[in-house]
Parts: structure tokens; sequence; C-alpha cells
């Protein structure tokens, strides 16, 4: 079991970025996303070229959210879409073959038609109501097993929304195999230990 963490600037000061990436994958990330939601593209563009050599040497894909001809600049392993963000084959003109495309998803038929139309992989969530995407329903537990069944067995599926220590066991034993986890690594006093936290409780 694996968890992706995202460094999202909505939590984490630019003058961190390194020190809190560093944190994230030094407790155990295997992959991570920088999220700026309402930033400039120079000022990703900066914090990017920070975090990344730092992916780079840890061996961990760096995505970036949101911005398919950024993340294609910078030579990014990865970007992340959401359900309104355009079609797979838009991303894919814009960030080339070879970048993972991965797409949020919010609802079983979401995640069967993100498989459906290629992504390489998916988030399924938000599973809890979450300050990091305040006003966007919970999905709840309840179909986490046949999303794992039909969808996270072909592509990685990333349970993602309001995980936290507290819930982690229940989330696992409701199927989830892969993880996102947001503000309860970044608001950590202690960002490094609260990953390594999480990541040894993961399933092996
Ligand atoms: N997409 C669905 S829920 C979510 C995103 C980006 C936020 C997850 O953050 P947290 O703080 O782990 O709930
Ligand atoms: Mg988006």
């Amino acid at each position: 079991m694996s968890l992706y963490a995202i460094l999202d600037l909505g939590y984490t000061a630019a003058a961190d970025a390194e020190r809190v990436a560093a944190a994230l994958l030094d407790g155990g990330a295997s992959l991570l996303q920088l999220r700026a939601k309402g930033w400039e593209l120079d000022q990703i563009e900066g914090v990017a070229r920070r975090v990344m050599p730092l992916c780079e040497t840890a061996g961990v894909p760096f995505v970036l959210n949101d911005h398919p001809r950024l993340a294609a600049k910078l030579g990014a392993d990865g970007v992340h879409i959401g359900q309104d963000d355009g079609s797979l084959a838009e991303a894919r003109a814009i960030a080339g073959h070879g970048m993972l495309i991965g797409r949020s998803t919010h609802s079983l038929d979401q995640a069967r038609a993100a498989l459906a139309e290629g992504f390489d992989y998916i988030g399924f969530g938000p599973l809890f109501p979450t300050p990091t995407k305040a006003g966007r329903p919970a999905i709840g537990l309840a179909d986490i097993a046949a999303m794992e069944r039909e969808v996270g067995c072909r592509i990685p599926a990333y349970c993602i929304g309001g995980i936290k220590p507290e819930n982690l066991d229940e989330v696992i034993a409701a199927g989830a195999r892969r993880i996102v986890v947001v503000s309860a690594l970044l608001c950590a006093e202690d960002v490094r230990a609260a990953t390594r936290e999480i990541v040894d409780r993961l399933p092996r």
C-alpha cells in the first residue's frame, strides 16, 4: 500500500516548500504532488523547480496539479486534473506521452469512466468532509471495495479526503489500497514523523 503526499500551498508557505517536501519524502511518501490553487504560474514554476530535485534524488515521481503545459515545460513526471479540466486526450496532447496523467473522481461511475478513458491513475473521494476541498460532499467508504475490484486492480487508485490517523484503520478495512493525505501531514508539528507514522501503518 502506498501514500501519495500533496504539498499544498494553501497549508505550506512557499518559503517552506523544500523543507516540507523533504519531510514528506523522508517520511516515506511514494508520490508527491504540488497543489497551488489560485497561484500565478510563474510562482508555481519557481516552487516546482525547488521541489523537483528533491523528488528526483528520492526517486519519487513529481506530479503537478492542474497545469499540463507547465508540467511539460518543467519535465514533471505527472500532471493531475479534475473532472472539469477537460479530457485525457486534451491533457495528453499538451503534456506529451510518457507523462503520468491522473484524474480526480468523486463516484464509482466517474472512477469507471476515468479507467475507460485511459487515465494512468485516479484519486477517489473525498471520503470524508475536508477543509482542503471545502464544500465538496463526502462520498463515504461504501464504494471503495467495488472501486478497487473494478478500477483499482487495473490502475492505481488513491483514496483521498479527510484521511487522518484516527480514521486510517477504517479506510483500510473498507478496502483502500492506496491513499492520499494532505492536511493531516502538512498541519502536523513534525511532518516527517506524521508521514512515517501513516506509512508504517499501511499494510505491505
Ligand atoms: N481531492 C479530493 S479531497 C482532496 C482533494 C485534493 C483534499 C484532500 O485533503 P485532506 O486534507 O487530506 O482531506
Ligand atoms: Mg484541477
